[in-house]
């Protein structure tokens, strides 16, 4: 048994018509994708790969790296895919806390990423977009036949790093049985089947295109028309084809932003999913307006996969993210006790379910402090349920920024401003953006006599940080607020400059 690539990789193997349609018609059959994973799991266990082994992949969305994952889940290695904005100077703190077998990466970061690679005793193989690097040319070389490896629904499938608050990235460790109740849980609620095709759009890096998007549609053997990212054009041209769609708020917006979104271009499709960030109440309200359609919109994290959505049938409410999935229980308890509140109190949100991550990698006390004792995850989100059952998530207890769906921890871009000649301190804050839903503006207070420029902190952020972690305006300030305790109001600066990019 291997939950996973039984469930996922294994039908494939029957199916020969087109599991993937690419941007330019290209189509990819289940047998041929299921062919490929069996080439690619022998060039990894040739590589050395044994089951628990960690394969980290930082490449870009294309047919051969969907196939890299089911790759190591028939390898039973643990499939790690990293943001392909992650620079080196990011890459090399995952390689050392994964410590890898093997890292597949694009052939144009071999050159910057092979010394750290050396360093973590990794073995580094390449892939770039259209399918060629030393994998292929080792997979190619493999018979298509591979023997799954045992795994139980207990065994970890795949890590997914996610920032803290105290600025260091943790490894959450998503089990085979986490991964596979979510995506039946959530194939049952949004009556996926065999008849659908998606708009796959998002990266697959992430919880949302991978574990959401593909592993539905694995699940239950759909299609995908597989874009290799959000581009207006190829999403506009590709919405004629499918019968849904998933996506972060700004995708919408986007969407709303172009005027050939019209009734006719998506009357035929039978569902829109939002999620990884809020979707404001109005945009939901003006896609109704203007095709007709209710988005739907979930509630997930990285830890959890998805933990509630509103109904399928139903109302679909806007600003609320519904009910727990069939077998996920929330609570909104008090924050300092976990004593479950009324309906109607805004507290943190709690779950408990089979979606709910083993724990952070080699981090048990961090995985300790996040779970109560009688087992729910502290998931960080303030919220409140209705009478009616209905939550919302109306806040956010940790100090995250969202920006486009991204996950952006202020304090891991305060500690490399801070660590600038002529920096006092830093704070970093999310402020509404018309595009990004929230935008990252850096508060900065330089030392007395000291002459910093926005640009010299730009540039000090240039390659340590992904783009989307790097902020989109820095202010300067003679001091930061702070409350009685010392500590500093970013509600105050919040308020101070919100209205920087929205008017
Ligand atoms: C790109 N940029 C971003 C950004 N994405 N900046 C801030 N936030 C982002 N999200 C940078 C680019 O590097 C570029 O910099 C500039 O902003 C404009 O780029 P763009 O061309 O407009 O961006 P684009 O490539 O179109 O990407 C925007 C996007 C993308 C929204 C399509 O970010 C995206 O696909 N987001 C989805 C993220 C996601 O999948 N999240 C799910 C996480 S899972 P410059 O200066 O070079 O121009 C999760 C759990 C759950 O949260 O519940 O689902
Ligand atoms: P990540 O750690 O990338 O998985 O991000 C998870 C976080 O995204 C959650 O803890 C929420 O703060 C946020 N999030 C996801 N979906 C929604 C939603 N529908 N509404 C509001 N916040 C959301």
């Amino acid at each position: 048994m291997n939950p996973l690539a039984d469930a996922l990789a294994a039908p494939l193997e029957h199916r020969d018509d087109a599991i993937l349609i690419l941007p330019d018609g290209r189509e990819v059959t289940g047998r041929a994708l299921h062919d490929l994973s069996g080439q690619m799991a022998n060039a990894l266990v040739r590589a050395g790969v044994v089951p628990g082994d960690r394969v980290a992949m930082q490449t870009e969305k294309s047919p051969d790296a969907l196939a890299l994952y089911l790759a190591c889940l028939r390898a039973g290695a643990l499939f790690l895919p990293l943001n392909t904005a992650y620079t080196p100077a990011e890459l090399d703190y995952f390689l050392g806390d994964a410590e890898p077998r093997v890292a597949v990466v694009d052939p144009k970061a071999h050159g910057a990423l092979a010394p750290i690679a050396d360093d973590k005793g990794t073995h580094l193989l390449t892939l770039d977009a259209q399918g060629a690097g030393s994998l292929a040319n080792a997979a190619a070389k493999e018979p298509t036949e591979f023997k799954t490896a045992p795994r139980d629904a207990d065994d970890v499938s795949v890590i997914l790093y996610t920032s803290g608050t105290t600025g260091r990235a943790k490894g959450a460790m998503l089990t085979h049985g986490n991964l596979l109740s979510n995506a039946e849980a959530l194939a049952e609620c949004w009556r996926f089947t065999s008849d659908d095709t998606l708009l796959h759009a998002l990266p697959i890096f992430h919880a949302h295109g991978l574990f959401v998007a593909a592993n539905i549609m694995l699940r239950v053997g759909g299609r995908m028309v597989f874009l290799p990212r959000f581009d207006q054009e190829q999403v506009i041209a590709a919405l004629r084809n499918v019968t849904t769609m998933m996506g972060v708020p700004t995708f919408y917006t986007r969407l709303l932003g172009d005027e050939r979104l019209t009734r006719d271009l998506v009357g035929h499709i039978r569902l829109f999913v939002s999620g990884s960030a809020p979707l404001l109440a109005e945009t939901h309200r003006e896609f109704e307006t203007r095709t007709g359609h209710r988005i739907l919109e979930r509630y997930g994290m990285t830890e959890t996969s998805m933990n509630t959505s509103n109904p399928y049938d139903g109302e679909r409410r806007a600003g609320s993210v519904g009910f727990p999935l069939p077998g996920v229980t929330a609570r909104v308890a008090d924050a300092d006790t976990g004593v479950a509140l009324p309906d109607g109190e805004t507290g943190i949100l709690e779950i408990k379910g089979p979606n709910v991550f083993k724990g952070y990698w080699r981090m048990p006390e961090k995985t300790a402090e996040e779970f109560r004792d009688d087992g729910f995850f502290i998931t960080g989100d303030m919220a409140r349920r209705d009478a009616d059952g209905y939550i919302s998530i109306v806040g956010r207890a940790k100090d995250l920024v969202i920006s486009g769906g991204y996950n952006v921890y202020p304090k891991e871009v305060e500690t490399e401003i801070d660590e600038m000649p002529g920096v006092l301190e830093s704070a970093v804050i999310g402020v509404p953006h018309p595009d990004f839903g929230e935008a990252v503006l850096a508060v900065v207070v330089s030392e007395p006599g000291a002459s910093i420029s926005a640009g010299d902190v730009a540039a000090a952020l240039a390659g340590r940080l992904a783009k989307f972690k790097q902020p989109k305006l820095v202010e300067f300030l003679s001091e930061l607020p702070r409350n009685t305790m010392g500590k500093v109001q970013k509600n105050v600066l919040r308020d101070q400059f919100k209205g920087t990019f929205s008017g």
